[in-house]
């Protein structure tokens, strides 16, 4: 093999650790989506399609889920030609289960239905080759809080937990109420007192869920208020602390920006960088996992990241996961920081998923790595298979093992 098929080869079959996504087990039953009507009714070709629907938002949401996905595969797939990153994923999946495309979406239903569910979330990973997710996990969500509440049972080394916490931060008062409920008596004012009930919250989670990390995203323009940033910092930082996990800071959303638009209508914007700058500087022993979603802090975000050694970037994130970006962001982070960063994370919320999104990813990644081990040999430095193979597994694996477990 040449040294591009090779880094190809190397890039094919190291398993991934998939360190953010909205995935969960089978045991989390209606949780665990999968099929060709989840994969279409994806947040991200819902507001596509309705680039080109006249319908009202309401009247497509309050349809049957087999409705909505004929609505997009018919204004994304048959009506016109599906280009944007999001629809050549489907036709991605498509392709790597072995499908072929008809403009009949009752075809592509029954080859579906034709897999056999006892493994097929386990099938899903393999193709992908994916040895392990990490699952976004929400005490304040009812629907999935059932299942931890009746301990439900699944393999931890293939869905590694993680807490989220955006509720408790940016919607405190709605938080409080669950707080109470769950018999943890917080004030709405956010006082000393209030603060280490929250802690103890936390707390309780962290013991429940084991977490690899407690996550939040955070908006744009945080923090808002001094209520927010004491929330984050001497409250959610603090167990952090107490549990050595990393704080998994995901920043820059516009939350429902076009709130008819569901799931779907979230924007962005950029960061005011020094409020970060603070607080990596303030706690130097926290270790942070960061990703940023608006193009414009890509910049700055790597150079903080070759600051800080607590400070691990991560992931090219939502409207960042396209080929154009993926290149840019991942070369800008090579050329700063080497390979000590994870390169990318799925957010997938289907398990197939997994699929296109990998090899989207892989496709540039390949390029990109391929380009720099060509470089050192026109230098005259040899590059083995085991080189390869090094680099790739800590950007694949150990760079997001390692730093969730160092002291
Ligand atoms: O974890 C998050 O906050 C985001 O990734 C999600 O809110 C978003 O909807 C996701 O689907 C993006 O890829
Ligand atoms: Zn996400």
């Amino acid at each position: 093999m040449n040294l591009q098929e090779n880094v190809n080869d190397v890039i094919q079959k190291t398993p991934v650790l998939d360190m953010h996504t909205h995935l969960f087990p089978s045991a989390f039953h209606q949780l665990c989506l999968t099929g060709i009507d989840e994969l279409l009714t994806y947040h991200y070709l819902v507001s596509e399609a309705f680039l080109w629907l006249d319908m009202e938002y309401a009247s497509f949401f309050e349809r049957p889920k087999t409705e909505q996905a004929e609505i997009v595969w018919n204004t994304l797939f048959v009506q016109r030609s599906p280009i944007s990153e999001a629809s050549q994923g489907i036709l991605t999946v498509l392709q790597e289960l072995g499908i072929p495309f008809s403009r009949d979406l009752n075809d592509i239903r029954s080859r579906f239905a034709a897999f056999d569910h006892n493994d097929y979330p386990e099938y899903l990973m393999k193709v992908a080759n994916i040895s392990s997710i990490v699952m976004t996990n929400n005490p304040f969500d009812a629907a999935e809080r059932k299942y931890w509440d009746s301990h439900t049972t699944f393999s931890r080394e293939t869905f590694l937990p993680a807490l989220r916490v955006d509720p408790l931060i940016s919607h405190w008062t709605e938080a409080a109420i669950t707080l109470r409920n769950d018999g943890f008596p917080v004030s709405d004012t956010v006082n000393d007192q209030t603060i280490e009930t929250a802690k103890q919250y936390i707390r309780s989670w962290v013991e429940t869920m084991n977490p690899v990390y407690i996550a939040a995203s955070l908006p744009w323009d945080f923090p808002k208020s001094n209520v927010e940033s004491a929330l984050l910092e001497r409250c959610v930082l603090a167990v952090c602390q107490d549990y050595n996990l990393p704080l998994s800071l995901m920043i820059g959303t516009k939350r429902g920006l076009n709130p008819d638009l569901q799931m779907g209508g979230d924007s962005t914007g950029q960061f005011n960088f020094e409020y970060l700058e603070n607080i990596c500087m303030q706690h130097p022993n926290q270790k942070f996992l960061i990703t940023m979603l608006s193009r414009e802090n890509q910049y700055e975000l790597t150079v903080l990241a070759q600051k800080f050694r607590n400070v691990m970037v991560f992931g090219c994130w939502w409207y960042l996961n396209t080929p154009q970006f993926m290149e840019e962001i991942t070369q800008m982070r090579m050329s700063q920081l080497g390979i000590r960063f994870i390169p990318q994370h799925s957010d997938c919320r289907v398990m197939e998923q997994l699929i296109y999104k990998w090899k989207h990813f892989k496709d540039v990644f390949s390029g990109l790595l391929y380009k720099h081990y060509e470089a050192l040999e026109t230098k005259g430095i040899p590059v083995s298979r085991s080189d390869i193979e090094n680099d790739v597994y800590a950007m694949f694996q150990t760079n997001f093992r390692h730093f969730i477990t160092k002291k």
